[in-house]
């Protein structure tokens, strides 16, 4: 009868124990994955540039632009191919170039960036249509 409750206390300083061990081993791995989180941190803020494709050619097809995010170096004509029998547009999101005419199936649509920066365009009939050049 008396040896069971030592049994149970033995049993619970070695889960505490395990337990102690869990967390200090789990917040050694944590202090590391914030450092590394940290450093791609850092990485993922010129990433998210360095996501564009270096091409001058975008294809639209099936309601999306591909590559959709891409870059070039100023004085780049990209052209836009639609391959939908529905008519697109390139659109800028924010004024940084005229608004594109809808260009029908097998039609493209050009245009020479001139100065550097992010531009990020859509198509007026499908807003969800997004596409975006980096001018380096
Ligand atoms: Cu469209």
């Amino acid at each position: 009868m008396k040896k069971t409750p030592a049994i149970i206390i033995g049993t619970v300083v070695v889960v505490i124990a395990l337990v102690a061990i869990v967390a200090a081993s789990s917040g050694k791995k944590n202090t590391t994955d914030t450092a590394m989180s940290g450093n791609t941190d850092s990485s993922s803020t010129s990433a998210s540039t360095s996501n564009a494709v270096a091409a001058d050619k975008v294809t639209i097809a099936n309601y999306m632009f591909g590559p959709a995010d891409i870059k070039v170096k100023v004085g780049t004509t990209v052209t836009w191919t639609n391959t939908d029998s529905v008519k697109h547009n390139i659109v800028s999101d924010d004024n940084m170039m005229p608004d594109g005419k809808l260009i029908g199936k097998g039609e493209a649509y050009t245009y020479t960036f001139t100065k550097s920066g992010t531009y990020k365009y859509h198509c007026s009939p499908h807003p969800y249509m997004h596409g975006s050049v980096v001018v380096e």
